[in-house]
């Protein structure tokens, strides 16, 4: 470990919002919530159900998102910096904007910081009219104060058409090892 990887002593509060539209993408978003909770200075201290979502943007399969809520000692441009290598490890490569996606990890909200670097904006810009975040967002932060609009998590959702956003089954999630399926 290094010092750089440090923000400061304190620990911060950020959420993260998981996609995924090519391969098994719910062996994808699990393996990756384990990898955000295995980062150096960071643990993963909520997580969302999945939510099967109709892609905004290019034509492209649904995707599964969800969203985690993790505590940290980095700051957000070395968590950022994580998150990307994280993407890389599942074989995200980068091609068209809003394209299909193995997976894609975004920094939505950092305490109540708020940045607006090239490279670097939390909030994330897009997050207010996207259910496909809000929604899992509201499960796991939704007292959260978003800085940029002083409005609740759970406030924004209110504002979003939710059609098209459907809990998925995490069979393999929430059933027990061993244990037969419920389904006919
Ligand atoms: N991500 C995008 C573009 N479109 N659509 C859905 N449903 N879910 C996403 O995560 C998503 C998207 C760019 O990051
Ligand atoms: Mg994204
Ligand atoms: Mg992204």
């Amino acid at each position: 470990m290094t010092l750089e990887t440090y923000s400061d002593l304190n620990c911060h509060r950020a959420a993260i919002a998981l996609g995924s539209n090519l391969g098994d993408s719910a062996s994808i978003l699990t393996a990756a919530l384990q990898a955000l909770d295995q980062l150096p200075h960071t643990a993963v201290v909520a997580r969302s159900h999945y939510y099967r979502t109709v892609a905004v943007g290019p034509p492209q399969p649904d995707y599964l998102n969800a969203c985690a809520v993790v505590t940290t000692h980095l700051s957000p441009a070395a968590l950022m910096q994580h998150l990307l290598g994280v993407e890389a490890h599942f074989g995200r490569v980068r091609r068209e904007r809003w394209g299909p996606r193995l997976l894609d990890l975004d920094l939505i909200l950092f305490d109540d910081l708020i940045l607006n670097q090239p490279t670097l904006q939390v909030p994330h810009p897009r997050m207010h009219q996207r259910a496909f975040v809000l929604v899992p967002l509201a499960e796991v932060a939704a007292d959260w104060i978003d800085p940029m609009t002083g409005r609740a998590i759970a406030d924004l959702l209110l504002s979003v058409d939710q059609s098209g956003i459907a809990r998925h089954q995490e069979t393999h999630f929430h059933r027990p090892p061993n244990t037969p399926s419920t389904k006919p």
